[in-house]
C-alpha cells in the first residue's frame, strides 16, 4: 500500500511525527565515522540523519564528467539526475523515519512554497515568514535567527538529544566537523545568494505552459547541464524565475550550501520539487532523458546509468528508470495541477 505524502501545513500529524522522526535520526549513530567519508579531524560517529548531510555534500562536489566544473554539472545537481537524484534520497529518509516511528504508513509532508509566497489577494502583503510552518513552537519549525531561536529543532546547549549541526561544508563545499550548533536561518535576504521572495503560484504553473514556452514539454535538452533548456532545469532554476534554487536562496543559512540537508526544511522542500515532478510527469508522461545513447560523458545521469554515489552501497544500484513511476510506494494527497 502506498503511503500518502500530506501537506505539512494542514496537517499537523505528520508535521509532528516528521519532527519527531527527524530528532530521533539525529539522535542515532549510524554505525559510520566522519574517517570513512575523509571528513578532516578526529573519527566522530555520524548520526543516521547526518549521513544524508553527508552523501548530498559530497556527490555535489564530485563532477560529471569526472574531471569536470561541479558548477556546471555534478553527480546530484545541474543535469537530468537532479529529480531522481533527490527522489531517492527522500525515499531513503522516509524509510527511515518510518523504522524509527514504528509506523509503516507514515508519509513525508511537503511544504508548498508557492503558497505562503502568493499574495491572499491581488496586490496584498506578502509574508512568508509569518507562516505557520516557521512558529517557535514544538510542532513546527522554528523562524530565523543563528540559532533558530524555537520550534521542533530548538539547539539547547545543555540537552545532548536537543538537534544540533555537527557537520557543514566550508564555502568551497568540502566537509568539516563544527562544534555542536543550531541551525541557521536568514529568511529572504536580498543579494546574489538571498532572495526576497520565494516563488509563487503563477511562477509553478507557468512550468508547466509549453504555449508560451514549448521545451517545457520535453524533461531535459542537450547540453543536460545548468545551461539547458527544459522542464528539469526549469524546476531546478537555472531558467526562467528560479523555482528550486529560490528557496534554498530565500531560506538562507544553513539552506544555502552544499550542507543544506542540515536544516531538516530541506526535505519538505524537495517534497514540493517531487511533487511538482510527478505533476509534470501526470501531464507529459513518466519521460525521461537521455537515454543509453547519449555519450558516457554523461555517465550517472543517463536513464539507466547507476546514480553517482549511491545511499547505500547494500541496496539495489538506483537508475533514472527505476524511479520514474514511484505509485506503488508513495502518492501525494494533492496533485500539482
Ligand atoms: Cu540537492
Amino acid at each position: 500500500m502506498a503511503v500518502v505524502r500530506r501537506n505539512v501545513l494542514t496537517d499537523p500529524d505528520s508535521r509532528k511525527a516528521y519532527i519527531r522522526g527527524v530528532n530521533l535520526l539525529k539522535h542515532e549513530n549510524s554505525g559510520l565515522s566522519t574517517a570513512a567519508f575523509g571528513i578532516p579531524g578526529p573519527a566522530a560517529e555520524v548520526r543516521t540523519y547526518d549521513l544524508f548531510v553527508i552523501w548530498h555534500a559530497i556527490t555535489m562536489s564530485t563532477p560529471v564528467p569526472p574531471g569536470g566544473n561541479p558548477h556546471t554539472r555534478n553527480g546530484a545537481h545541474r543535469g537530468p539526475i537532479f529529480l531522481p537524484w533527490h527522489r531517492i534520497m527522500l525515499a531513503w529518509l522516509e524509510a527511515h523515519l518510518q523504522r524509527v516511528l514504528a509506523d509503516p504508513d507514515f508519509g513525508l509532508p511537503y511544504w508548498d512554497w508557492a503558497k505562503d509566497g502568493t499574495p491572499s489577494f491581488p496586490g496584498a502583503p506578502v509574508n512568508p515568514g509569518a507562516s505557520a510552518l516557521w512558529a517557535n513552537t514544538p510542532d513546527a519549525l522554528g523562524g530565523e535567527g543563528n540559532p533558530v531561536p524555537g520550534g521542533g529543532f530548538r539547539f539547547d546547549p545543555n540537552d545532548s538529544k536537543s538537534f544540533r549541526v555537527r557537520i557543514a561544508a566550508d564555502s568551497s563545499g568540502r566537509l568539516r566537523q563544527v562544534p555542536d550548533r543550531g541551525i541557521n536561518r536568514r529568511f529572504g535576504q536580498a543579494g546574489p545568494i538571498g532572495s526576497p521572495a520565494l516563488p509563487t503560484n503563477a511562477d509553478v504553473l507557468n512550468a508547466f505552459n509549453t504555449l508560451f514556452e514549448p521545451s517545457l514539454a520535453t524533461y531535459d535538452l542537450s547540453p543536460y547541464d545548468r545551461t539547458s533548456a527544459g522542464f528539469r532545469n526549469r524546476l531546478e532554476g537555472f531558467t526562467g524565475p528560479g523555482l528550486h534554487n529560490q528557496v534554498h536562496r530565500w531560506v538562507g543559512g544553513d539552506m544555502a550550501p552544499a550542507s543544506s540537508p542540515n536544516d531538516p526544511v530541506f526535505f519538505l522542500h524537495h517534497a514540493n520539487v517531487d511533487r511538482i515532478w510527478e505533476g509534470w510527469m501526470l501531464v507529459n508522461g513518466r519521460e525521461y532523458l537521455p537515454d543509453m545513447t547519449a555519450p558516457a560523458t554523461l555517465l550517472g545521469h543517463r536513464i539507466d546509468d547507476p546514480m553517482v554515489s549511491p545511499f547505500d552501497p547494500s541496496g539495489p544500484p538506483a537508475t533514472p528508470r527505476s524511479v520514474l513511476d514511484v505509485t506503488g510506494t508513495y502518492l501525494y494527497d494533492v496533485a500539482v495541477l
